[in-house]
């Protein structure tokens, strides 16, 4: 049997601090897994799911994007993936019943952690304006709300469509169909606050958004350099792949603030040798200061030009474009400056150069870390710069690797989820369809909010995610939404985005990755794209939660078909009877897709192409791979600040709290904790165990607060705080955005911490 979820909220935040740990996964990651799905889901569904997650013929994995290797093992899973498939399959219930014993005042007081731990949605559910609680709601009802508030629109333009990155490729087409159709480009996405910043970087410079390596590629890279990522927690499947690479003789440079445990030794639980001595997997770790990176990459880039015979004359001679403008810029960057950024030794970078020229094959891999600071698309660039000197683009073992998080947020976009669409793909939605689209862009996360704000958005629709808790800002956030006419979310599990409404609310629930999907046309699967560009089928075999659930494509054929009504000549019942006919258009809409419901069929799926990785062509708006030069930046830190990183701790998936044990870094108990240097705190007078409130500094000059925090003495960079995402949300101030690709930067937020006034 499941346990009951927990009945007091607020938790306890009362953290309890140990010394960080060395190694990742092993032993207890098993046992850590097992608990939390036998907590869940009770011991048999346990182990009919775990046993399903990332086989050929079983459901992906809902946890991150790291690819599936060709030899599986039976539990092709990680710790986070088990808890992500526990919290999706739990036996736990949110019935019409517990809505009714639940304003929606009191579920905006509790945590989102209690919200989560409640169950899954099983009733479409409605707020009604002045009502103080959610009541049950037929399917019909709720497409009629959202379709009178949709046509009672002034335009189109008014209404918002966000997506998170669990969504299927064929959910996310009729998605991004049916906004198109309706006539608005509005359709942010969860990638806005994530990759944002890696796709606008490499499709300037490589012409393709996406990375350039396979797993293969990582098995014959000679160096592999993980700059802002922690795979041990968010990527830990992406460890078994390090260790591989390393039998095969990689080397790897960790580069972080923080010495990240699942990047100093990885216990592979499948190995023998890993359930007791581990393998240490970096060679190399520079503890670089929050936003150095670029620095860093710019000056090994002028050492790399230094260095007689180091770069790639022939690739660069036939493949490149502004070299001559780079390489000055590149040789102007200085020694100070860059220890200065960086806050790294000579030593580390003349170590890190020694690497760099004695491997003939390198791979960067990035996550976060790099992708969210105001300096983000340039410092992507310099990154792009550093592989092109020495020909490490486009041949095997070499190449980009963003590294992404929601399981299908790269096909989400693949599928035309984006506010700024290319012009080729709207031709060929109109072509298919017959209609026009609409051309003007539409707006991102950052420009939804200011939209929702500023009273010129109504609607908002979420597939998916949990806006409220994810976007930056959350004050001016959840100003946003409660200016909305409506909002309305289609949901798996109760989130704070439900207790912070428009006039209206709805609540949408769905089937989740594990649960079988049947429909008129018999059992359906979905596809989905992973990291690196490969398209596999997912298949759920569980029961539905409720069977007054509806698939993603199933709400949005059915809201279609009442919004658009006769006039759309898309065949939107068909659709939603069998998604086959939804790959077919697909196909033919998609580049890369060609004959998709047949290549889909294969176990393993497809590989799309990729001119870059395939035949080192660039299609960029030179036809060559763009050099970028640049001016190098850093933030700026004003005496007796921090520079505060937001970060996920290992018991989190971005929004949903599984628990409150940070393993890895000791943190138990508690989520509300800030992580500062010994000799920084000591500067600042701030005793281990002593509670601040975070206070951001911006240059609108308002304060924004995020109270009771616990210190904890902790071996990051100086200069440099990190504290757990989404409750520091409250301090990333919404116009604080990386250049270029609008991402929040919340890896860079300035902060002084003051006394609490409860110490
Ligand atoms: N279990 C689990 N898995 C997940 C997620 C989850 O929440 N839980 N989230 C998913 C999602 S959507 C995403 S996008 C990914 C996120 O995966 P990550 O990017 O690994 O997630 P973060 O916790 O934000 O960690 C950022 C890392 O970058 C480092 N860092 C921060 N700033 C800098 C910098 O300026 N320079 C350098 N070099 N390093 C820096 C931090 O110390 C930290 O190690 O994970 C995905 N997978
Ligand atoms: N300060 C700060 N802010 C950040 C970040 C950071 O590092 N720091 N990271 C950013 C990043 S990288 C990301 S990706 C965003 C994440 O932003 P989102 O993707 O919006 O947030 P999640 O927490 O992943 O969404 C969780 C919710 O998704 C719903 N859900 C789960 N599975 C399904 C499903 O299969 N279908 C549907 N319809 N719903 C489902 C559940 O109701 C659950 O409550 O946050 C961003 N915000
Ligand atoms: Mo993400």
């Amino acid at each position: 049997m499941a346990s009951k979820p927990p009945a007091s909220d607020p938790v306890q935040d009362a953290p309890q601090v140990a010394a960080p740990q060395h190694h990742a996964a092993g032993l207890p990651a098993v046992k850590e897994s097992l608990r939390i799905a036998r907590e869940q889901m009770g011991v048999r569904r346990t182990a009919l799911t775990l046993l399903r997650v990332n086989q050929k013929d079983g459901f992906d994995c809902p946890g991150c994007a790291w690819p599936e290797p060709e030899h599986r093992h039976a539990a092709e899973f990680c710790e986070n993936g088990a808890k992500a498939v526990a919290e999706e399959a739990t036996l736990r219930r949110v019935t019409p019943e517990f809505f009714a014993a639940h304003p929606v005042a009191d579920l905006a007081r509790r945590s989102g952690y209690w919200l989560g731990q409640q169950g899954r949605l099983t009733h479409p559910m409605y707020l009604a304006e002045g009502a103080d609680r959610y009541e049950p709601v037929t399917w019909e009802r709720a497409f009629d709300i959202i379709g009178e508030e949709l046509t009672a629109l002034a335009s189109p333009d008014e209404a918002v469509f966000y997506t998170s990155g669990r969504t299927s490729n064929e959910a996310a087409f009729l998605y991004q169909l049916f906004a198109r159709e309706f006539g608005t480009n509005n359709l942010p996405d969860c990638s806005n606050m994530c990759h944002e910043s890696s796709g606008s970087a490499l499709t300037e410079t490589i012409g393709v958004g996406k990375g350039s390596v396979l797993l293969e590629d990582l098995y014959k890279a000679d160096l592999i350099i993980v700059a802002g990522q922690n795979p041990g927690t968010n990527h830990p499947r992406m460890l078994s792949a390090l260790e591989k690479a390393k039998e095969g003789g990689a080397r790897i440079i960790s580069v972080n603030p923080l010495p990240e445990a699942g990047l100093e030794k990885f216990k592979n639980p499948q190995t023998p040798r890993g359930l007791t001595r581990g393998a240490s997997l970096t060679d190399l770790f520079l503890q670089i200061r929050l936003g150095g990176d670029q620095a860093l990459f710019r000056l090994l880039n002028k050492l790399i030009l230094e260095t007689e015979g180091a770069t790639d004359e022939a690739f660069i001679a036939e493949h490149t474009h502004g070299y001559e403008e780079f390489a000055e810029a590149a040789r102007a960057a200085g020694w100070d400056e860059t220890l200065k950024a960086t806050g790294l030794s000579r030593a580390d970078i003349d170590r890190a150069l020694e690497m760099v020229l004695a491997s003939r094959r390198t791979v960067v891999c990035w996550a976060m870390g790099l992708t969210q600071h105001k300096h983000s698309v340039p410092t992507i660039r310099e990154v792009v710069n550093f592989l092109l000197l020495r020909g490490n683009i486009g041949r095997p073992g070499a190449g980009v690797c963003p590294v992404r998080g929601h399981s299908n947020v790269q096909g989400d976009r693949t599928m035309g989820i984006f506010e700024r669409p290319a012009p080729a793909f709207l031709d060929a939605l109109e072509k298919e369809f017959g209609f026009a689209p609409p051309r003007a862009h539409g707006y991102d996360v950052v420009r939804a909010i200011r939209a929702l704000r500023d009273g010129e958005a109504k609607v908002f629709f979420a597939m998916g995610g949990n806006f409220v808790a994810a976007s930056p800002d959350t004050e001016v956030t959840e100003t946003a939404m409660r200016r909305a006419r409506l909002t309305v979310h289609v949901s798996t599990k109760l989130n704070r985005s439900h207790t912070v409404t428009g006039a209206r609310a709805l609540i949408l629930p769905t089937l989740g990755r594990t649960e079988r999907d049947l429909q008129g046309g018999g059992e359906q699967f979905v596809t989905v794209e992973d990291s690196m560009g490969m398209v596999h089928a997912s298949r759920g075999r569980l029961d539905p939660a409720s069977r007054h659930l509806l698939s993603e494509p199933a709400i949005v054929a059915r809201l279609a078909r009442r919004v658009l009504g006769e006039p759309s000549r898309t065949p939107w019942e068909e659709f939603e009877k069998d998604y086959a006919t939804i790959r077919d258009r697909i196909a033919r809409v998609v580049p890369g897709f060609e004959d998709f419901n047949a290549r889909v069929a294969h176990p393993g799926g497809f590989t799309l192409p990729h001119a870059p990785r395939d035949e080192r062509r660039f299609p960029t708006s030179t036809g060559k791979a763009n050099f970028t030069a640049a001016p190098v930046e850093h933030p700026h830190l004003p005496e007796g600040r921090l520079l505060l990183q937001t970060l996920r701790s290992h018991d989190q998936y971005n929004t949903t709290i599984y628990g409150l044990d940070d393993r890895y870094r000791g943190i138990r108990n508690g989520r509300r904790v800030v992580l500062v240097n010994p000799e920084d705190a000591r500067d600042l007078a701030l005793a281990d165990g002593s509670y601040v409130d975070l206070v951001s500094e911006w240059r609108d000059g308002v304060e924004r607060r995020a109270p009771g925090f616990r210190v904890v003495h902790y071996p990051t960079a100086r200069g440099c705080a990190a504290a757990y995402y989404p409750e520091t949300n409250v301090l990333v101030p919404l116009d604080a955005t990386a250049d270029v690709s609008n991402t929040p930067a919340g890896k860079s937020v300035v902060v002084r911490l003051e006394q609490s006034a409860t110490d």
